[in-house]
This record gives structure tokens, C-alpha cells and sequence, in this order.
């Protein structure tokens, strides 16, 4: 009997150690599994963050041809096409972040028989920008002058501020005066250069004209029109066609009742006004086209 139950005793003991066992190995195996399934799930949210980041970085989020990792090199931002906001897209900006040395002209003119001056700037950027950028060739249709007239660049920003300050500490200046004070400093700098040669194959931009001391008639215009109208007069770009030919540009200011060469649109009356040569005033067409012309008035 005692060997009876001794041989029961092992034999439970035995089943104890091979259950025990086989449970001791289901869970070796469930942990080893879910070791590697959590590496693997780690594995795979890492290469995920890492593809997500080279996506992220090779976007190009405000389409100005610079990716996140190039603006982020340059430190533009990837949510602004002009970052530094001088009117030069990041991608062609050699200042992206600034504006850089500036290139810098004095203007010397008379008006009301008193001397006035100032210092014009162009940054070197914005300069660069211009000078490399393709500039259609001058046509006469009226769509051509309008990206010239409204580029934006600090340059002309700053002279257009410069010019009202003057002509805020003038009280006594009328309506005419002002807009003559203006005229005047463009048509002294046009006289500072040489003889008018006639229509180039491009036409400037307006601190081009400034900067080069250079320009025909179309740019001298674009010039004047585009200082009166940061400054809010009532301004458009007058094309001329002399014996049936376009041939010249002038602008023409809004007046009322003023003696002078006019032209109305838009229920208003536009005077010309000369920007090439000094000695025109206000209304004056120079005398040689008296005869023969009729003018096309340009919305700017
Ligand atoms: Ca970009
Ligand atoms: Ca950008
Ligand atoms: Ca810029
Ligand atoms: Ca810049």
C-alpha cells in the first residue's frame, strides 16, 4: 500500500513539474512575441517619422521654388514668397534676410525757384534683382507699364516718404505745386542725362530710371506716375499717337478747371503733364505736338 501511494506521489509530482513547466514556457514565448512585435512597431513609426520629415523638408509650402530645408538654410520662411518683404522673391533675393549695401544717388532739383535734395537708395538686392531679371521688350500695349509702375521695392517706397515729408513741411503748396514738386525732380534728372534718344527695348523699372540716371520717355513716366500714385493722386500714363504713330508717354493728372491740355475718362478730367525735359508745367503738351495728336489714356 505504502508503495502504492509513493508511486501516486511521483506521479502527481511529475505532472506538477510538467505543467508547471509548460506554463513556464507559454509565457517565455507570449513575452519573447511581444518583444519583437513592440521593436518592430517601433521600427516602423521611426522610418514613418523619418519619411514624414523628409517629405516635410522637401516641400515647397509657398511655391517660391526654395524647399523647407533651403529656407530653413537661408532663414527665409517657407510661408512667405518675399521673406524680408523688399519686393525680390526669396529665390532670387542674394540678401534674402535684409537688404544689404546699398547703391545710393543724390537728386538735385528746383522747384518754386528753391533748391531741394535728396538721397535716393536702391539696396544691392533689389538692384541685382532688376538687373538680371528679363524684362520684356517694350510694347505700346497698356498692360505693359503696370508690373513697373506697382513694383514694390523698399527704394521707391522710402523716396516716395521722403517726398511727401518735404511736401508736408510745405504748407503753403497747392494741389499743383505738389504734384509739380514731384514732376520737377524727375524731369531735372531726365535733363542730367543725355539727349532723349528715343524708345529703348525694355523699359525700367522706376529706381532703375533713379539709380542709372538714365531713361527715355516711357520710363521717366513710369517714374513720375509711379511716385504720384504711391502718394495718391489721381494719375494715368498718356500715350501719344502723333501722326497716326504712337510715339511718345507722358502722364496726366487729375485737375478741375485748370488752363491746359486735358483728356477725360472715367468721368474725370486728366491733364498732361511732361516728364522728360525741364521748363513744362502743369496742362503744358509741348509745343511740337500741338497739331495732329490723339491720346490714349492708360489706367495704372
Ligand atoms: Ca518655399
Ligand atoms: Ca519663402
Ligand atoms: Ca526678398
Ligand atoms: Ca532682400
Amino acid at each position: 500500500m505504502k508503495g502504492f501511494l509513493r508511486s501516486i506521489l511521483i506521479m502527481v509530482l511529475l505532472a506538477a513539474v510538467i505543467v508547471g513547466g509548460f506554463y513556464a514556457y507559454l509565457q517565455t514565448s507570449s513575452e519573447g512575441d511581444g518583444l519583437i512585435t513592440e521593436g518592430r512597431l517601433d521600427d516602423k513609426n521611426k522610418i514613418d517619422e523619418a519619411r514624414e520629415k523628409a517629405r516635410a523638408l522637401n516641400a515647397d509650402a509657398d511655391g517660391d521654388g526654395l524647399t523647407l530645408a533651403q529656407e530653413q538654410r537661408l532663414g527665409t520662411s517657407d510661408n512667405n514668397v518675399d521673406s524680408d518683404d523688399d519686393g525680390v522673391p526669396d529665390n532670387a533675393d542674394i540678401v534674402p534676410v535684409g537688404i544689404g549695401r546699398k547703391v545710393s544717388k543724390t537728386l538735385n532739383w528746383e522747384h518754386k525757384g528753391k533748391p531741394h535734395s535728396v538721397e535716393a537708395y536702391l539696396p544691392i538686392d533689389v538692384s541685382d534683382y532688376y538687373e538680371k531679371k528679363t524684362r520684356p521688350e517694350h510694347t505700346f500695349d497698356s498692360q505693359h507699364y503696370l508690373p513697373y509702375v506697382h513694383s514694390k521695392d523698399i527704394g521707391i517706397e522710402r523716396l516716395a516718404a521722403e517726398l511727401k515729408a518735404i511736401i508736408d513741411t510745405n504748407g503753403s503748396w497747392d494741389y499743383y505745386d505738389e504734384v509739380m514738386f514731384i514732376v520737377h525732380m524727375v524731369q531735372q534728372m531726365r535733363y542730367a542725362t543725355s539727349a532723349i534718344a528715343g524708345f529703348d527695348l525694355t523699359t525700367k523699372y522706376p529706381m532703375q530710371t533713379i539709380i542709372t540716371g538714365r531713361g527715355d520717355c516711357e520710363d521717366t513716366s513710369v517714374l513720375a506716375a509711379a511716385l504720384l500714385k504711391k502718394l495718391d493722386y489721381d494719375v494715368k500714363l498718356i500715350q501719344l499717337e502723333i501722326d497716326g504713330r504712337k510715339s511718345h508717354l507722358g502722364i496726366g493728372v487729375w485737375a478741375n478747371g485748370v488752363k491746359g491740355t486735358s483728356w477725360d475718362k472715367g468721368g474725370r478730367t486728366f491733364y498732361y503733364v511732361e516728364t522728360t525735359t525741364p521748363g513744362h508745367e502743369f496742362g503744358e503738351l509741348p509745343m511740337e505736338w500741338q497739331e495732329g495728336i490723339s491720346a490714349v489714356l492708360i489706367d495704372i
